[in-house]
This record gives structure tokens, C-alpha cells and sequence, in this order.
């Protein structure tokens, strides 16, 4: 086999005008234009708008390449394009050879009949994207409610036209490898590995597919290599009928892949050759982890279940929904999708919803989840829309699912492909007469459309309930496929809180008090979260200093939810006074956010069983924006990410409060029974310790249970709520597992004294380390740097007065080289107690 590499310099050009500038491919467009420097930067101030016309242009790339008589001589000439953003025209040498639709897609054509021994020319013909959904909007059932009508008519990222927190940017481009493949005698084609778990042994069944010009008698061979670095070898003739060869495979004390946090990950490699006698003659080469996955869904005592087995044990999944992780979507780096995962598993996150308006990541996006140990709950690319069933269309979608499915389906970390995102809400939304739903309605301002509902779910059941789950049983048998997200087995039942799994919002289009998640008893949370503002580091990367208010115009242009920034402050106004300082507010915004999910992840948590996953939206932006992610665009962790971190620990101490009533549960997600000490101290604001107790509790693997209950109605008769809180912590021998404080009362009622916070900040080679006090009860602790970035081992973290919180900071993790003066006069501190003094209410 040989390859001709397409990569590299191209030039490039609007249609419509004659200059070229220099061009990247693997690229896009606008990439492209910004780095001739003929575009602004979109995400300043209010740039979107100025940069909206380029997308109703078509543009054109070209290249020139060599080809020698010898590669000409193969028996095929095969033209791959791995990714083309979107509706494209593809000539070589003058001629028309190829068109292509879909972004998604993995494009190979024949093209041996239209190259030349010498100088070729390559050029693709982008289309505008605007303009393709503009001619194809009649055929939309419904108006968007996202983004520009029509975007259901095409397979692109659908978030690319702009989304409630994503910009309008929807580029083009040659967006993945592109190059040529000379195949001569025979090549592997496709291969499909299967697992079979036994005790003590898991057996691989290797299915290799060829394609074959030739009639020299063939052999394969298969090498496993495990992590011990032992192989196990199988070969033998091809199949040249029926161009296949079949191996069964038995590994022998298997070592398991598990989740982060409840094991190693580790990989065998199966390496795939083909050899014409003792000639190699082509070889592929896969990663895989022995694991099995499934999501069981059976009838229980509180309806039907809804949690991920993985090697026959029911794990609780928590993560974050993964959106695009670039609006330029050319700025997609290895580098970059690995720290982002990094902080995931650093996050405690043993799970990652790759979620349906975004696109198929990268080859290294699932390396690195294998890695990790980060489950997928796969979306395919669909929603909040009704899509088009007409066979074109179809003919394009069969086609995405299968090059998609096949490059992915190998990786351990694949948990679940969901058919799509919040497609039977937004068609109940549409066309259903129910009072929940006119309700629903009015919260969007929306009116009922009055289509015919059976033939619109209709419509919905045969991509979703037939066409896509069809093509998962014959490309991916082994793996769980739901339709939506949320859904569950009976049709249009989404609401449903007992069966299948769910999405709850509090903020959009309702106000319900946060609080009130607790009397919710989902049985498994795919999207939940809460808006709050990025850093005043980020926001000063796209503002100019009068900007920086939150209800500026700037600012609006970075908040793109209908809701928008008055629904953070609504929400904010029940705990805290709304500080007057900006930094403060943003401050403010972001410890909401976290005490918000915490409340309902807690809450999960409690009732793990009935509760047996929570993801939250969302782990990322894609620009810098006002929205609910808990990581920024620069990669910044918003307090909400320290939050998690906490609250997704896999050793949970939680408070569960009603009035004057305290319970601490501990939640084990380890597969380790746990002796230890459960502590609690009612404190005063002082820290002053008023009450105490403790008990030795033995903690059941993956349990979650309530150990002490404590009453405190009669003492509450003389104390004032506002002066007191309760501090819990569990610990086992010398180690501590857990901590955290409560409250009886909102925050702004608190009677906070000034904590008057002191950070002592030592180093040793590889870590500062922060050894953080308090004078009196601080809550929300938050640490930062005013010019660079790290991550903090904790953040936002309560502390009582005479106790020492150590904090580490790995070196690694800083944006620039800091000496330990620099880091010292570049750390800010600030808690709950300053939003008071800032807001007057002290
Ligand atoms: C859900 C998601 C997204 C959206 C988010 C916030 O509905 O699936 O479509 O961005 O909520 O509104």
C-alpha cells in the first residue's frame, strides 16, 4: 500500500473573487481568513455580527500533487477524505469527480481513471452553508428553535449556527486528513472484534474483511499483546470466497478495563496482518480494553432502572456533556482535548456525554477517555429538531452511522449510543395538546403548531426506533442504544421521573426554587445545570473596560440564552445579597452555579439505587460566553468544577437539611467496605463548638446510607439559625474522606464575621502548597491567580476557624513559570463573607 499525504499547504479563495491566500488542511475557511488576517477575532465584544456575511460565500482550496507511474500501476486508487465541512464539489484535474454532504462523514472515492503520471490539481469547491439550509427550509417541518431554520436539512455540527451558548460560526472546510491510498494484491478492509466474558477468561473474536485483485493464497495473522506485554498469536488462510478470515482469541486471566476510579484501564493491543507468504502486505492495528458495558433497564419497586453495569457491577456514572470544543473548529488540538479530559478525570468524573448538536470527536478525543477511564454516553449527531425521513437524507444518515460506528466502536470507553438529544420534547413541544406541554409552551413563548402528531412521531420512531438501532445491531451488536436523551421505552413519556432517564432545569422558562430538586427522584440525570460568568480573566479577553457590568450590551452578546443574565441574578437574589463589585458578582454567579448542582448531586447521590447517574451541562464552551459550563473557554475551571470535584467524589459525606433537622449520609462508590469515624459539631460563626458527636461506622461498597440524624428543634427555640452551622467529616484512621459545613439558613442571612483569611504558601520541587486559615467560619473559599492559571487541589471550600486547609498547586498545572514571590503576590482570596461587606448587608 502506499499513500500520497494531501495534508499540508493548499491555497485558497472566495468563488467570486480571483486573489488566493495561503491555506492549512487539515483546516477551515475561516481559519484560513483570520490568519491572512483578513477577519477579525470573532469572539471580541460583538464581532459575531461582523463576520455573518462570509458564511453566505462559496470557497475554493487547491493543491497540486505528484504522482508516479508506479502508483498508477495499483489495482486501486482510492481518494480519502476523512472530514469535508459540508456540502461540497471535488475535482482533479478539471473534472467533476465527486460531491459531498455531510460533515460527519468518511468520504473514500475511486478516482484511479482521473489522475495523471506527473502534476495533478486538487480542488474542492465549498459551498455556503447558509445558503444550502436557506434552498432546503421548505422541506423543515418546524422553525428551528435553536439556531436558522433549514439546519435539520443538513449533517453539520448542528450548534455551528449558533446555540443557547454557542456564537454563529458556521464554517467550512477540509476539516480532517485527506490523502490518496495505492492498494495493490490485497488489503484488510474492515475488522470487527467482539468480546465474549467467562470466568477468568474473555474470549476475542477477530473479524477481518479484505478486499482481494488477486489469486496468491493469503494468510493472516493476529497478535495480542497484553499489558504484561505477553502475545498470543493466531493465524491462518484467508477465506478467499468469501474474503474474510475468523479467530477465536482466549486471553486467560483477563485484566479488566474499569471506569476511573474503580481500577486500571488497562489495553491489549491487537495487531491485524496480511501477508502474501512471508511478505507483509498490509497490517491495522487496534487498542482495546476487556470490559463488558451495558445499561440495564428492569422493572423495580420504583418503576424501571436506568444504570450502567460494567463486569457485572452497577456503577453510578457522573460527568459533563461535551459540546464543540471550538467554534473554529481548525484550533482543535491533541493537546487541548487531553487537558480538558485530564480535568475530567481530575474532576472525578468517570463519565463524558459526547452530546448530539456537537459532532463526532477526534480519533485521540476516545484514546484519551480509554485512557482515563471516561465512559461515553454517545450521542450520534441529532438535536432538538424534527429531521427529514426522505431517502436521500436517509441513504446520507445510514452512511454517517456506519462510517462513524466502525471508528468508534472498538474504544473500551464506549458506554451507550443514544439515537439523539431532546428530540421528543421539542416535537411534544410542538404539535402535543397536553396541558404540561401548552405550559411547557409558554415558558418559550411558543406556539402549537398544528401538524399531525402521529405522522411527525412517526417520522421520529423510524430514524430513531428502527432505521439507526438496526444499523447498531449489525455493526456494534454488543453495544446498548437508547433513541433520545431524555427518553424511555413508552413513546413520549420524557417527563417521566421513575423510568429512563431525564433532563431538569431550573431557570429556563420556570422559576422553581433550587431547593425543590430534592423532591425530585430522577433515575438517571443526562443534562442538569445552572448558568454563572467566566473569570474577569476570560471576560477581559473579550471586553473593553466600560463592558464590564453584567447587564451591558457586551455582555448580552455573550449570553445567548433567551433567559439570560437576569435569571442568575434572580436566583442569585434567594441566597446572597447581589454585590455591587463585578469580580464579586461573577464570583457570586459561579459558587450559585456549584451550589445548585451540588444540592441536586447530593441529593442523587443519597438515593443511589433509585439515582444511578448524573451528567451535567456542561463541561465546556466553545467560546468565551456566559453559560453553564463548569470549565471555560480557556480552559479555566469556574467554581462549579471544584464543586464537582467534591460533590462527585467517590467517597461522599453529605448533610441532608430540613429546618432544624440534619441527616449526614455517606455515599461509597468504591468497591472497598469502609471502617471509620463519622464526626459532626454544631459551631457558631466564631467556630466556636456549641455540640458534638461521633460514630463508627463500617460503609458497605457501592452504598449509600444515613448514619446519624440529628435534631436540633429544641436548641434552635434559643439560638438564632443565622449565628450557627454544623461541620461534618468522615475519616478513616489518620485519612480524611470527606468534610463540608451546612447551613440552617440562606447565605445572605448568615452572620458572617470577617474571616480575615491567611494563605502561607511554601514550595517544594514539583508543587506550591497553601496552607490556608481562617478567623472565624468562611465559606466558599475561592482562590485564584490575577494574571495566570492554575488548578488548585481544592477551591471554594468552607473552613472553621482554627484549622488548617491545605491546598497544593502542581507546578505543572500553571499557565506560565511562577517563582513562589510571583505566585504569593499574584493570589487572590476571597468568600462569602466580602459579598456581604460588598453588598452592605454586614
Ligand atoms: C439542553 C441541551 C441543549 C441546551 C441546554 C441548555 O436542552 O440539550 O440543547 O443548550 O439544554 O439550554
Amino acid at each position: 500500500m502506499y499513500k500520497i499525504d494531501l495534508n499540508g499547504k493548499w491555497k485558497m479563495k472566495n468563488v467570486a473573487e480571483e486573489e488566493w491566500i495561503e491555506a492549512k488542511v487539515p483546516g477551515t475557511v475561516f481559519a484560513d481568513l483570520q490568519n491572512a488576517g483578513l477577519v477579525d477575532d470573532p469572539f471580541f465584544r460583538d464581532n459575531e455580527v461582523k463576520i455573518q456575511d462570509l458564511f453566505f460565500e462559496d470557497y475554493e482550496y487547491a493543491c497540486e500533487f505528484e504522482v508516479l507511474s508506479n502508483h498508477l500501476g495499483n489495482d486501486e486508487v482510492v481518494l480519502w477524505c476523512e472530514g469535508i465541512d459540508t456540502v461540497a464539489d471535488i475535482y482533479l484535474n478539471k473534472q467533476l469527480v465527486a460531491k459531498t454532504e455531510n460533515m460527519h462523514r468518511t468520504y473514500k472515492f475511486d478516482i484511479k481513471k482521473n489522475l495523471v503520471i506527473g502534476t495533478n490539481e486538487i480542488h474542492i469547491v465549498l459551498h455556503s452553508p447558509k445558503k444550502y439550509i436557506e434552498s432546503k427550509a421548505v422541506l423543515s417541518r418546524f422553525p428551528s428553535l435553536a439556531a436558522n431554520n433549514g439546519i435539520d436539512q443538513i449533517r453539520k455540527a448542528q450548534c455551528t449556527f449558533g446555540w443557547d451558548w454557542g456564537l454563529s460560526l458556521p464554517d467550512s472546510g477540509i476539516w480532517r486528513n485527506i490523502y490518496i491510498e495505492c492498494s495493490n494484491t490485497a488489503v484488510i478492509d474492515e475488522f470487527y472484534i467482539t468480546q465474549q466474558h467467562e470466568k477468568d477468561k474473555v474470549t476475542l473474536q477477530a473479524n477481518i474483511n479484505f478486499k482481494i485483485w488477486n489469486d496468491k493464497p493469503l494468510n493472516a495473522v493476529i497478535i495480542v499483546t497484553g499489558p504484561d506485554k505477553k502475545t498470543i498469536i493466531a493465524k491462518g488462510p484467508v477465506d478467499a470466497v468469501n474474503k474474510k478470515y475468523v479467530a477465536n482469541i482466549e486471553i486467560a486471566d483477563p485484566k479488566l478495563w474499569w471506569p476511573n476510579g474503580y481500577g486500571e484501564q488497562p489495553m491489549y493491543e491487537v495487531s491485524m496482518l496480511l501477508m502474501v507468504e512471508d511478505t507483509l502486505i498490509d497490517s491495522k492495528k487496534v487498542n482495546i480494553g476487556l470490559r463488558t458495558i451495558v445499561l440495564r433497564c428492569e422493572e423495580d419497586e420504583w418503576g424501571k432502572s436506568y444504570e450502567f453495569v460494567v463486569n457485572g457491577k452497577a456503577l453510578f456514572l457522573r460527568g459533563s456533556n461535551l459540546i464543540i470544543e471550538d467554534s473554529v473548529i481548525a484550533r482543535y488540538s491533541r493537546e487541548r482535548t487531553e487537558k480538558m479530559l485530564k480535568d475530567c478525570a481530575e474532576a472525578n468524573f468517570n463519565c463524558v456525554r459526547v452530546w448530539g448538536g456537537a459532532l463526532y470527536p477526534n480519533d485521540d478525543f476516545y484514546e484519551t477517555c480509554d485512557r482515563l477511564g471516561l465512559v461515553l454516553y454517545h450521542d450520534f449527531m441529532f438535536a432538538c429538531n424534527a429531521y427529514p425521513v426522505y431517502e436521500e437524507f436517509l441513504e446520507n444518515v445510514r452512511e454517517e452511522i456506519r462510517d462513524n460506528v466502525k471508528r468508534i466502536r472498538h474504544h473500551a470507553c464506549l458506554g451507550l449510543w443514544n439515537g439523539s438529544n431532546e428530540i421528543e420534547i421539542v416535537l411534544d413541544l410542538f404539535v402535543s395538546k397536553s396541558p404540561e406541554m401548552e405550559e411547557i409552551r409558554k415558558g418559550f413563548g411558543l406556539p402549537r403548531f398544528d401538524v399531525d402528531e402521529s405522522l411527525i412521531k412517526g417520522e421520529y420512531l423510524k430514524l430513531f426506533a428502527e432505521i439507526i438501532p438496526e444499523l447498531i445491531k449489525e455493526l456494534d451488536p454488543q453495544r446498548s442504544y437508547v433513541r433520545s436523551s431524555p427518553s424511555n421505552d413508552v413513546y413520549f413519556d420524557h417527563l417521566s421521573e421513575n423510568r429512563g432517564d431525564s433532563h431538569y432545569y431550573i431557570g429556563n422558562g420556570n422559576t422553581t426554587p433550587y431547593r425543590k430538586q430534592r423532591e425530585h427522584y430522577w433515575r438517571f440525570v443526562s443534562e442538569m445545570g445552572f448558568q454563572s460568568y467566566p473569570s474577569m480573566k476570560t471576560i477581559k479577553a473579550f471586553t473593553l473596560p466600560e463592558d464590564r457590568y453584567p447587564d451591558s450590551p457586551i455582555m448580552y452578546k455573550h449570553q445567548k440564552s433567551v433567559y439570560g443574565n437576569k435569571v442568575i441574578e434572580m436566583y442569585m437574589q434567594q441566597d446572597f445579597n447581589i454585590p455591587e463589585d463585578f469580580g464579586l458578582y461573577i464570583y457570586t454567579s459561579q459558587i450559585l452555579a456549584g451550589e445548585v448542582l451540588k444540592y441536586a448531586a447530593e441529593h442523587m447521590r443519597r438515593n443511589r439505587g433509585r439515582c444511578m447517574g448524573m451528567i451535567t451541562w456542561q463541561l465546556n464552551d466553545c467560546w468565551p460566553v456566559i453559560s453553564w459550563a463548569g470549565r471555560d473557554y480557556f480552559g479555566r475551571w469556574k467554581a462549579q468544577l471544584y464543586y464537582s470535584k467534591r460533590f462527585f467524589a467517590p467517597v461522599l459525606v453529605s448533610a441532608c437539611d430540613e429546618g432544624s433537622r440534619v441527616g449526614i449520609y455517606v455515599t461509597n462508590d468504591t468497591f472497598d467496605t469502609i471502617d471509620g469515624t463519622l464526626k459532626w459539631e454544631l459551631k457558631d460563626n466564631r467556630s466556636d463548638v456549641i455540640a458534638n458527636g461521633a460514630e463508627e461506622v463500617s460503609i458497605e461498597p457501592l452504598s449509600a446510607k444515613n448514619y446519624i440524624q440529628l435534631d436540633f428543634s429544641d436548641e434552635v427555640k434559643d439560638f438564632r439559625p443565622e449565628d450557627y452551622y454544623i461541620e461534618f467529616s468522615l475519616a478513616s484512621g489518620a485519612n480524611e474522606l470527606g468534610r463540608g459545613t451546612t447551613i440552617f439558613v440562606p447565605a445572605k442571612e448568615f452572620k458572617f464575621l470577617n474571616p480575615e483569611i491567611n494563605v502561607l504558601v511554601e514550595e517544594n520541587e514539583t508543587s506550591f502548597i497553601l496552607k490556608v486559615k481562617s478567623a472565624a467560619y468562611a465559606r466558599s473559599v475561592g482562590l485564584d491567580l490575577e494574571k495566570a492559571d492554575c488548578i488548585f487541589s481544592d477551591n471554594y471550600f468552607d473552613i472553621s476557624a482554627n484549622a488548617v486547609k491545605v491546598i497544593e498547586v502542581k507546578k505543572s498545572s500553571l499557565s506560565e513559570k511562577l517563582i513562589i514571590d510571583q505566585f504569593r503576590d499574584q493570589l487572590t482570596v476571597v468568600s462569602v463573607y466580602d459579598i456581604a461587606k460588598n453588598a452592605g448587608s454586614l
